[in-house]
């Protein structure tokens, strides 16, 4: 499925946007994001991103699962989670895990920490221990936002992109 519109991607091109690809990236605060949600496109943790890297790959930028924090998209963060809310799927993957040792967050391309006391957790999250090692972000209906869950990597969802 993605590849029609990585094929769609190619085709119109770096054009005189901001974002590559007219209406594929989304650009939020000077970031440029791509949300599965826009597509119906769903993938495990690792598929997604597979993914976000093989756009990279076909650009010629560095593309992976979006990450919070950076000094260079710290403008675009709240709005980033704000939107996913405004998207309102349940689930959308984010590029945090604690695979490689439980209980330690950090950003799998950057490899930068991600705190467990960082505000922007579910209370009570991270709760899943040894079952739940990837980082999603998780839509609050009733509060019409978006907060930072651990979650089964297996589980087939949304997620987003961004250009790092
Ligand atoms: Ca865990
Ligand atoms: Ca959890």
């Amino acid at each position: 499925m993605w590849l029609l519109h990585i094929t769609l991607l190619v085709s119109i091109g770096l054009a005189n946007c901001e974002c590559p690809g007219e209406n594929v990236f989304e650009e939020i605060a000077g970031t440029c994001y791509y949300f599965s949600s826009d597509r119906d496109e769903t993938a495990d943790w690792q598929g997604a991103r597979t993914i976000c890297q093989d756009m990279g790959s076909l650009l010629g930028m560095k593309v992976d699962l979006s990450e919070l924090g950076a000094e260079a998209s710290c403008m675009s963060d709240g709005l980033l989670m704000e939107r996913i809310a405004e998207k309102g799927k349940l689930y959308t993957w984010l590029g945090g895990t604690d695979s490689s040792n439980e209980g330690t967050w950090h950003w799998a391309s950057s490899g930068r920490s991600l705190s467990i006391m960082d505000s922007r957790w579910l209370l009570g999250d991270p709760n899943g221990d040894q079952k739940e090692n990837c980082l999603n972000a998780v839509v609050i209906g009733s509060y019409h936002r978006s907060y930072l869950n651990d979650f089964t990597c297996g589980s087939v969802d949304y997620f987003v992109c961004q250009i790092l």
